[in-house]
């Protein structure tokens, strides 16, 4: 398969050698492979300048996560992890990507490489053009660039016929103006990596709680009672949660962690800013782990609602807050009769839990009053995952735990802005207020017609409805599913165009003609006419505060996110009355525009300039529920999981390692998981393992079962692990292959990493 299109990562294995899984995560060995990393791609001295500045109130942001920084104590010299070390190496990594680069290797030959290897060669410095026919990246000015875009978007029949893509990197200020030329050429077409994570989340909060974001601060995790974590790595993905989580256990909150695998991260940990502690046995952090079959969740929470309305009626007012509920909420009843229409019996073989196990659950549940429910990717993925999340809000209704201290929502979000470039109206259904106001602000007719998400946009790219790609950062040929289907869908581009800091498969697998157009990093200076710039940036809890890089450039040639998008419009929009140019000349009247056109962002360029930033308004965490439909927090009836596996058949979640940003591969190894220097794997319960004839490290071919579809993803190593029966883990992107382009969530319409139907075989 990889060689027929080279969409794919080659099926090439690199060597692989397995080790104990660790009892604890971070510690000496965290750091020292953060150092490590900083030694090699960044060398020492400029290595240095950078960490000092990352997450500091004066410094750049980390763009490993975002999760937030503390609202008050910074450590100095050490506010960040071993994975936000590696994500800033990653970016000022002295390798670079020029025109000679480009005149040596073949566009062909590049994509026969993996991902890591890609990404390895470096920084791109020069804007570049494959024409038509051509084999090799050449330099080309700005100028010329931009007027190829616009010659092709101006040439489209109709601008709906063009896509914008955005990645979650992308500060506040580039993705404002970003959708507003999108909106002033004319169409909603902007589909982001949040239709590939959080969208369920979005969806399912909106509709009961009336924002799509989660409630809780930082500052709540140390007045909780308990601590839910579900479907989630933090200690790979968002790890100094870990810390939060340290100190939340402290000050007396328990954590339950509900997950098919035994993620060492969240069983314990060693708090990196604390070395006394490092030579120690580390902090256990789970006490309750319920090692949960792949998307068994829906069945698990019914369990456990069915459990807290059996306890309420055995004991009044000893579960729910009626207070609340009677004040607060909509629709009990309908969520009442919907659990009694479920027998513990039917449910519980889905979650492949005891019932033993899911009543220590709910009697912490019952007994503690402020919950605190995280969860990430393994809650967003699957067909029902917006019910997973409607589920969780039904237990913190019942408890009255939102809206108070200590208590509510929190989807741990990805990309360190996606939060933000949601906010500032990167979305491909805009409500029409958002609209209104930037007609009123910006005197133009904004289009009114839903815009296509990610999934439909790969439809319309394969279907030649949709000629024109553009993303702003990502690797869309990576990151989105049916590689091979996808790869089809960017090849029938007239043009596809990549505003990028680094090399990726995306620049590879291109349309008839292609660009790609390198930016200015997080960490490096921008400075524009008025001078030295900044930008700012929205954490996972709603806090906007500024972000500054200290670095100089890794080239003379590149611009910055927001004058790319400046002077793109520019030379496209002929008829524009926006000063584009003036806006990019200063940053401050690109946030006055935001002010003048987004609730909460009063005084925006007083307020980001305090240290630590201001946060933004949230209804849910007020407990005001007005924006739902109802006006009320409102209750909802849900339904676990449809899929019957035949004998033959498993789930397959595709996950990250420790040593990856998405697509971005930092290294070979999974340290966590006792697997070292190989990506194509696929983690399997070792009875299942036996059933089929298979020994550690046999190779096998995998392929995926979707309406009478199969797609096939060849050369993996099996490995015994700790995973529920039937259930498998392979690595992204390495398995995308294998998600069907139309098996997505309810609502929506997120791909489902993680529920794919497979079989195996042996080689
Ligand atoms: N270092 C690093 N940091 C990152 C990223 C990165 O790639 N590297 N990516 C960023 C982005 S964009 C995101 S969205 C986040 C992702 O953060 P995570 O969501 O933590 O990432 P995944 O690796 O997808 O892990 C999903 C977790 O869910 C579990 N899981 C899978 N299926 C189920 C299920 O059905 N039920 C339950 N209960 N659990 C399940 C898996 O075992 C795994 O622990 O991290 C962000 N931070
Ligand atoms: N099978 C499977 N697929 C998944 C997932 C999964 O769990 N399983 N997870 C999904 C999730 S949660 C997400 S968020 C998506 C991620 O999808 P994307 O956001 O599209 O992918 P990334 O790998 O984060 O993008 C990395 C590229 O962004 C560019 N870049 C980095 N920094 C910057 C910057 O500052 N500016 C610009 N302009 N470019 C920059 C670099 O060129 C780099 O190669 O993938 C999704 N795909
Ligand atoms: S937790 Fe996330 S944001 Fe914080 S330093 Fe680590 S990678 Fe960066
Ligand atoms: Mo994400």
């Amino acid at each position: 398969m990889a060689d027929k299109s080279n969409a794919q990562p080659p099926e090439k294995l690199t060597g692989i050698e397995l080790t104990e899984v660790p009892k604890t995560s971070v510690g000496p060995k965290a750091i020292g492979s953060a150092l490590s990393h900083i030694k090699n791609e960044v060398g020492v001295i400029k290595g240095i300048r950078l960490l000092k500045n990352l997450n500091q109130k004066y410094g750049f942001d980390c763009p490993g996560c975002a999760w937030p920084d503390p609202d008050e104590k910074r450590a100095f010299l050490a506010e960040y992890c071993e994975n936000g070390a590696k994500a800033v190496a990653e970016e000022a990594t002295k390798n670079k990507v020029s025109p000679l680069f480009f005149a040596t290797y073949a566009v062909s030959s590049l994509s026969k490489l993996s991902d890591y290897e890609i990404g390895k060669k470096g920084r791109i410095t020069h804007p570049v053009y494959l024409p038509e026919g051509a084999d090799h990246y050449k330099e080309i000015s700005w100028e010329a660039a931009f007027k190829i875009i616009a010659q092709e978007l101006n040439a489209l029949h109709s601008p709906d016929e063009a896509i914008f893509y955005t990645s979650g990197r992308t500060s506040n200020e580039a993705a404002f103006l970003y959708q507003l030329f999108v909106r002033q050429f004319g169409t909603n077409n902007l589909p982001d990596c949040s239709n590939m994570c959080h969208e369920s989340s979005g969806v399912a909060l909106s509709e009961t709680l009336g924002i799509g974001k989660g409630s809780v601060t930082l500052d709540d995790f140390n007045h909780t009672d308990l601590i839910i974590v579900m479907g989630q790595n933090p200690g790979t993905n968002h790890p100094r949660m870990l810390t939060a989580l340290g100190e939340a256990k402290k000050k007396g909150s328990q954590i339950i962690t509900i997950n098919p695998l035994p993620e060492v991260g969240l069983m314990n940990y060693k708090d990196p800013q604390n070395p006394l502690k490092w030579f120690g046995s580390g902090q256990d952090l789970t006490d309750l782990f319920l090692q949960v079959k792949i998307n068994g969740d829906v069945a698990l929470l019914k369990i456990i609602l069915k459990l807290m309305v059996e306890q309420e009626q055995k004991e009044p007012n000893s579960v729910f807050d009626h207070d609340f509920i009677n004040e607060k909420t909509y629709g009990i009843e309908d969520l009442l009769d919907d659990l009694n229409t479920y027998s513990i019996a039917y449910l519980l073989p889905q979650t492949g839990l005891s019932l033993k196990e899911i009543e220590q659950a709910a009697n912490l549940i019952i007994k503690n009053e402020k919950v605190i429910i995280c969860w990430a990717m393994g809650i967003t993925q699957h067909k029902n995952s917006v019910d997973n999340i409607r589920e969780i809000v039904n237990i913190l209704l019942l408890k009255g735990s939102i809206g108070k201290k200590g208590a509510g929502t929190c989807p741990v979000r990805g990309h360190s802005n996606v939060q933000g470039d949601r906010t500032m109206g990167i979305w491909e259904k805009p409500k029409h207020d958002f609209l209104d106001s930037l007609e009123k602000e910006f005197s133009f007719k904004a289009p009114r017609k839903h815009g296509l998400d990610v999934v439909n946009a790969i439809e319309a790219m394969h279907q030649k409805k949709a000629k024109v790609f553009l993303g702003m950062g990502g690797n869309f040929i990576s990151a989105t599913p049916d590689t091979e289907f996808t790869a089809e869908a960017l090849r029938n581009c007239n043009l596809t165009v990549h505003i990028s800091t680094k090399l990726n498969r995306s620049h590879l697998i291109h349309g008839k003609k292609a660009l790609i157009l390198p930016c200015l990093g997080r960490s490096e200076k921008d400075i524009q006419a008025s001078g030295e710039q900044f930008v700012s940036v929205e954490n996972s809890m709603g806090v906007v505060h500024k972000s500054q890089g200290n670095l100089k450039p890794c080239s003379e040639d590149l611009l910055s996110e927001p004058a790319i998008v400046g002077r793109l419009a520019q030379a496209t929009l002929k008829k524009s009355t926006t000063n584009w140019s003036g806006l990019i000349t200063n940053y401050d009247f690109i946030r006055d525009k935001i002010e003048a056109t987004i609730p909460g962002f009063k005084n925006y360029n007083q307020r980001v300039r305090i240290d630590g930033g201001f946060y933004l308004p949230n209804n849910a965490r007020e407990n005001n529920f007005k924006p739902t439909h109802t006006g009320k927090a409102n209750f909802s009836v849900n339904s676990p999981s449809d899929i019957v596996l035949e004998k033959n058949q498993f789930m397959m979640m595709t996950v990250r390692t420790h040593d990856q940003y998405n697509t971005t591969i930092y290294g070979l190894n999974d340290r966590y998981r006792g697997v070292l220097n190989e990506r194509r794997v696929i983690f399997m319960n070792p009875k299942d393992m036996k059933s089929l004839g298979l020994k550690k490290l046999d190779l096998v071919d995998l392929t995926s079962h979707f309406n009478n579809q199969q797609r096939e993803a060849k050369g993996f190593l099996a490995v015994p692990y700790s995973i529920p029966a039937q259930c498998t883990a392979t690595y992204f992107p390495e398995a995308n292959v294998l998600v069907p382009l139309k098996s997505t969530a309810k609502w929506s319409n997120t791909p489902t990493s993680k529920t794919i139907i497979i079989t195996i075989k042996k080689r």
